[in-house]
């Protein structure tokens, strides 16, 4: 059975997904994020009542800070709102709302609260019944040290220039070296408790860091050869990594390898100096993940032909409704795909055979998974997982099509 032969329309092709995985999202037709994540305490609240906290985050979630805030949501189990700003554009309403003009931002029950730190301490302050400040005084009063400490001790500056600055090959060592240093505070810190957090238990302290160093841990070895992921150096922090790994929370929150690279290029203009799409295998062949990514691509497929036809360079290979059909056609073989994997064999040749006369078709095909490929972006339009699933895939249908 080879994948151009299941000819599931769809509907089909959203019930299968539907069928195997959990993951849901709501659509904003005509809006930037053109889909959001659900809250997963949302259903806790009559459909009638106001969630008691709005977060005013960035649109394509990359922002660190911002995932600080929703991480400690998700795991305080807390229903909230989310109003998407856009930060090459900021509204006036935004700027005259919030003093830094900077995201993230919320409202706790009216009260505006802007700087994540800030927000984090107060949101244990409303909402303290699942508390991410330790119950000992001893210990909690550490905690807010540490938290302090974690604007304050430098590690995220060392990082960042270390990453972003492009200097010769000597200052590059000095600027490895200050990392370090910092990085091994941090390797220090977590060797003062039992268990692999920063204190007995997980806390605001692993919010503070987890965003910098996920993003840094995907950065380093792919644009200054530097691991901090199994690098013998740092045995607690690969500890905490895998601990962090266990939270479902995180995995909501968090963005995948990918992502953090194209990023750091497209934002910062750093160079990489190796691959910065290297793929997991486990996770992009992960069921429950391949079929997020084939309920996303059903559910906002319209979306995301829309996004093609105008972005992708895609509409100079033919009429606008050749080139929509040959690109919807394409997306529902890699929906295919995703649900069946290799339980179907790829096409290996163009779609379509040797019936279909139009050789942009396959062209057609190609542009749009080389597209969608450096496009999707976690966690804004699906989980990490599904995001390198999606990739992955979206990669073998690419090279089976010519
Ligand atoms: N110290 C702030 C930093 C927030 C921050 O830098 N936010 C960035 C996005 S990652 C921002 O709003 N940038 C928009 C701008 O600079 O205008 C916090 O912890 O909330």
């Amino acid at each position: 059975m080879t994948v151009q032969n299941i000819t599931l329309n769809w509907d089909q092709l959203l019930e299968l997904a539907q069928a195997n995985t959990t993951a849901r999202r709501v659509r904003r037709p005509g809006q930037s994020p053109s889909t959001a994540p659900i809250p997963s305490s949302l259903h806790k609240l009559p459909p009638d009542i106001a969630p008691p906290v709005l977060l005013y985050r960035d649109t394509h979630s990359w922002c660190p800070f911002c995932e600080r805030v929703w991480f400690a949501l998700e795991e305080k189990e807390i229903p909230f709102e989310t109003e998407f700003i856009d930060l090459s554009n900021k509204p006036k309403w935004y700027t005259d709302l919030v003093p830094t003009t900077l995201v993230p931002a919320a409202k706790i029950e009216g009260e505006l609260v802007y700087e994540s730190k800030d927000i984090l301490l107060a949101l244990e302050e409303r909402f303290p019944e699942t508390s991410l400040l330790p119950a000992d005084a001893e210990e909690n009063a550490i905690a807010r040290q540490l938290i302090e400490d974690a604007e304050t001790n430098g590690f995220k500056e060392a990082a960042y220039k270390f990453l972003r600055e492009a200097a010769d090959p000597n200052d590059l060592d000095t600027l490895k070296q200050s990392f370090e240093a910092k990085l091994d505070e941090l390797e220090q810190a977590l060797s003062k408790y039992p268990g692999s957090y920063f204190l007995s238990t997980f806390s605001l302290v692993d919010i503070m860091y987890s965003p910098h160093l996920d993003r840094l841990a995907a950065n380093l070895p792919v644009y200054r050869g530097y691991h901090i992921k199994e690098n013998s150096r740092y045995p607690n922090l690969n500890a905490w990594f895998a601990a962090l790994n266990d939270r479902p929370a995180y995995h909501r929150v968090k963005s995948d390898e990918a992502t953090n690279n194209l990023l750091l290029r497209r934002r910062w203009g750093v160079e990489p100096i190796s691959n910065p799409l290297p793929l997991d295998p486990v996770l992009s062949e992960a069921s429950q993940y391949r079929a997020e990514a084939a309920e996303r691509l059903s559910d906002n497929r319209e979306a995301a032909i829309v996004d093609i036809l105008k972005n992708s360079g895609v509409q100079a290979l033919g009429d606008i409704s050749t080139v929509k059909d040959a690109i919807e056609a394409h997306l529902k073989l890699l929906a295919t795909y995703l649900l069946y994997g290799d339980k179907t064999q790829l096409p290996w040749g163009r779609v379509g055979g040797k019936d279909n006369l139009d050789p942009a078709f396959s062209a057609i095909g190609a542009i749009t998974f080389a597209y969608l490929r450096n496009r999707i972006c976690a966690p804004r339009d699906m989980s990490a997982g599904a995001a390198t699933a999606f990739r992955a895939a979206a990669d073998k249908v690419l090279a089976s099509i010519y």
